[in-house]
């Protein structure tokens, strides 16, 4: 089986390249062209039923050469019943980033969201199911998927967040680890499982861990990157398949930030041997506004530029974005993460009439930064 690729979104694919090269050559480069200029990849995540508006798909194919499907390559669309495997919606996205000379990257393998209620219940039948489970869904999706992905993020957020976060729920935690299904059915190690079940099917396949809540500067932030150091060197320690460190970025304007703790976790995990990818970034602004639009790119871009210069002045090479413009973000229309106050997040690199803001301005910066 390989990855369909259905032709129905390439009429307005063949739309999108001919705005693009319109926007491209009235505004310039894109974010793509200019980080690959600088030796860097940029990308964004991407929802496969937006891509029949012509002005999403010429930002895509204007700003990003990386794409990242926001919810196509989940268990829960992936193999919505036991096995049963969808990829229909993966394959517009793979359709549209061939069409386009575009890159793939893969989200999620093992997560504790997005899972079909039949999931949930079968990993309550215990370890043997669990791992049948899992040997299943790598054997459907990773030959399927390939070719057109060589890096996936194997585990997502299995750590848990630390005490004292005002910002996000407490989860329930066993040790350093988020209390999940999969725990639950194969216990602390059904991380290393996953990631050598994976190297397994596919020897040269890039597989990252991929997790929130690590940029900030404050206690509870420190702790949350111990326990993610503390289980990337026991995965390397025994000498467990992974590669990569996918920093999601989702920041918030209310923590705050300095480059040095960051900068020192980076360097930690490079030291182990693994690269870094930036893969979700986007900003929730601050509960107190900064007074007019303006101020509030500024300070949206100044936290962008700093926490993207401090990642790629510690080799990290690959930025995405959650998404483009402020109008398809998360932080739109997820009750938990909405402003409480009507106004909506301007926390990605477009507004929401698709024109270039401060952050957009703030990435190009940044991308210079390793040069100099
Ligand atoms: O943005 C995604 C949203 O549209 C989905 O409904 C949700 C569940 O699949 O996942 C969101 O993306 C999350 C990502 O997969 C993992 N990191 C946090 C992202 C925002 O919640």
């Amino acid at each position: 089986m390989s990855l369909h690729l259905p032709r129905r979104h390439l009429f307005g694919a063949a739309l999108a390249g001919l705005l693009a090269r319109q926007a491209a050559a009235q505004g310039g480069e894109g974010l793509a062209a200019i980080a690959r200029d600088n030796g860097i990849t940029f990308g964004t995540a991407v929802d496969s039923t937006k891509l029949g508006d012509a002005t999403y798909a010429a930002q895509l194919v204007a700003e990003a050469q990386l794409l990242v499907p926001e919810w196509e390559a989940k268990w829960a669309a992936l193999q919505p019943r036991q096995g049963t495997f969808d990829f229909s919606p993966l394959g517009s996205i793979a359709s549209f980033a061939q069409a386009h000379g575009k890159q793939l990257r893969g989200h999620a393998l093992v997560w504790h969201e997005a899972m079909p209620p039949w999931l949930t219940e079968s990993l309550a039948e215990g370890a043997a199911k669990a791992r049948s489970l899992l040997a299943a869904h790598l054997d459907g999706v990773l030959p399927a998927t390939r070719p057109a992905i060589r890096d996936w993020d194997v585990v997502n957020e299995a750590v848990a967040n630390s005490e004292g976060n005002p910002f996000t729920a407490r989860t329930p935690a066993q040790g350093d680890l988020r209390d999940t299904p999969w725990l639950r059915a194969l216990g602390p190690g059904y991380i290393e499982e996953a990631f050598r079940a994976a190297r397994e099917r596919d020897r040269t396949l890039r597989l990252t861990y991929n997790d929130y809540g690590l940029e900030g500067d404050t206690p509870w932030v420190e702790e949350k990157r111990q326990r993610v150091l503390r289980l990337l060197r026991r995965l390397v320690g025994a000498q467990c398949p992974v590669d990569a460190l996918g920093l999601q970025a989702h920041l918030l304007m209310d923590e705050p930030f300095r480059p040095e703790p960051f900068a020192a976790f980076l360097r930690a995990v490079r030291e182990l041997g693994l690269a870094v990818l930036v893969t979700e970034l986007d900003v929730r602004e601050a509960r107190q506004l900064p007074a007019g639009l303006p101020a509030r790119d500024a300070a949206v871009a100044g936290r962008v530029r700093q926490v993207i210069g401090t990642a790629l002045e510690q080799g990290c090479r690959t930025v995405l974005t959650w998404g483009l413009s402020d109008k398809d973000s998360w932080l739109a229309r997820e009750p938990d993460v909405m402003r409480k106050d009507g106004q909506v997040h301007r926390g990605l690199p477009l507004d929401d009439a698709g024109a270039r803001k401060a952050m957009w301005q703030a990435l190009v910066t940044a991308f210079g930064t390793r040069r100099g």
